[in-house]
């Protein structure tokens, strides 16, 4: 079965969004697998934004996501990772779709990065990438 790792960003969880972000989940019938609340440490989160390394955004961007606790999901289903994906709309929350989680529940609030409230994998090698890095026994 299709995997893809889903965080809910810090301020998703300091809103108290990831109940509504993991009811979503459930609601369009995918599974959660594994549940973990955790600050991430800025180790892995170099690793997993490797591939923004050297863009304007990438330490704001590591800054926050280091902010404070985020939950983090390993969620399975067929086609999961374009599934959520769409769930969870654009990146940029004011232009993202209304009925998507960024298009209803984010907005720019005029910081240095865009607190868009999900991360979601981009390819199976990715998810399988970031999944090895937030959970290593899985
Ligand atoms: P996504 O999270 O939609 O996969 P991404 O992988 O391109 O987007 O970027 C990772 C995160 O970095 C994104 O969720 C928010 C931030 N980000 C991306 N582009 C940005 C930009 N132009 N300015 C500020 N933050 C940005
Ligand atoms: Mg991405």
């Amino acid at each position: 079965m299709e995997r893809t790792l889903v965080i809910v960003k810090p301020d998703g969880f300091a809103r108290g969004l990831t109940g509504e972000v993991l009811r979503r989940i459930e609601a369009k019938g995918y599974t959660l697998d594994t549940l973990q609340i955790m600050t991430a440490d800025r180790d892995r989160l170099a690793q997993h934004y490797a591939e923004h390394e050297g863009k304007p955004f990438y330490q704001p961007l590591v800054d926050f996501m280091a902010s404070g606790p985020a939950t983090f999901a390993i969620v399975s289903g067929h086609r999961v990772i374009e599934g959520f994906r769409a769930i969870a709309g654009a990146t940029d929350p004011t232009a993202a779709a209304p009925g998507s989680i960024r298009g209803d529940l984010g907005r720019d609030w005029g910081l240095a990065v865009q607190q868009n409230i999900v991360h979601g994998s981009d390819s199976p090698e990715s998810a399988e990438r970031e999944i090895g890095i937030w959970f290593a026994q899985r």
